[in-house]
């Protein structure tokens, strides 16, 4: 059988969670690099393995899937379906799939909404409400974390894998973490996991590049 392949781009959070997954469930992987600076998802090739050109994307054997989360969930049922990464209990379950929607939807929604126009529009200020709107994900984020170790409760999860590719870009790119002490302790403990460095490259990469944009830091 083909190995499972992943196109990547390094910088991407939803493309490193995806990595951090597979780290995590210890799969061989063949990781082909899409450079999206240089047009590469745009090629036909790309295209018709995933019309919507985005990473990631994994093509396994003849089974082709793109969105990070979905991508992450097939992964554990696939080939690790009792790893306590996505938990089976419905119940549980049910706030893994929260977590991993509030990610998607509002913390790395709002962190787009405050990374694209200075990426594709050269904008080099951050409006003060995408700014108030961020701060208030990353309080509902520090909720989540109140007494728990990991997003989701006892366990790490998948969700923990997408969110801290989102919150270690912020991290970079300058945004302050000192009010949500949740947050900075699970994101100590996040950077112990199978292939964090690979994520923390890209991150660094990543916040460098908007920080550059940047008239002053965040
Ligand atoms: N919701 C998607 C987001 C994927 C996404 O937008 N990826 C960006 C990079 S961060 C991309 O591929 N952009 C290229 C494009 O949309 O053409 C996921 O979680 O996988």
């Amino acid at each position: 059988m083909a190995p499972l392949v992943l196109y990547h781009f390094p910088v991407s959070p939803p493309s490193r969670s995806t990595l951090l997954v597979i780290r995590s469930l210890e799969l061989d992987v063949e990781v082909k690099i899409l450079n999206l600076l240089a047009g590469e998802h745009m090629q036909e090739d790309f295209l018709k393995i995933n019309p919507q050109h985005t990473v990631p994307t994994i093509v396994d054997d003849d089974y082709v899937l793109w969105e990070s989360k979905a991508i992450a969930t097939y992964l554990v049922e696939q080939y690790k379906p009792d790893s306590a990464l996505y938990p089976t209990d419905p119940k549980e379950r049910g706030i893994v799939n929260q977590r991993l929607y509030f990610d998607s939807t509002v913390l790395f929604a709002r962190t787009f909404a405050i990374v694209a126009p200075i990426m594709r529009q050269g904008a080099t200020t951050i409006p003060q409400e995408k700014k108030d709107a961020l701060k208030e994900a990353l309080g509902t984020l520090n909720g989540y974390l109140e007494g728990q170790e990991w997003v989701a409760g006892v366990n790490c999860t998948v969700a923990d894998l997408c969110l801290v590719a989102t919150v270690s870009t912020l991290d970079k790119l300058g945004v302050d973490l000192t009010e949500f002490a949740n947050i900075i302790d699970w994101y100590e403990r996040c950077k112990a996991l199978p292939g964090y460095d690979e994520n923390e490259e890209g991150a660094n990469a990543f916040g460098g590049f908007i920080k550059s944009k940047l008239e002053e830091p965040y």
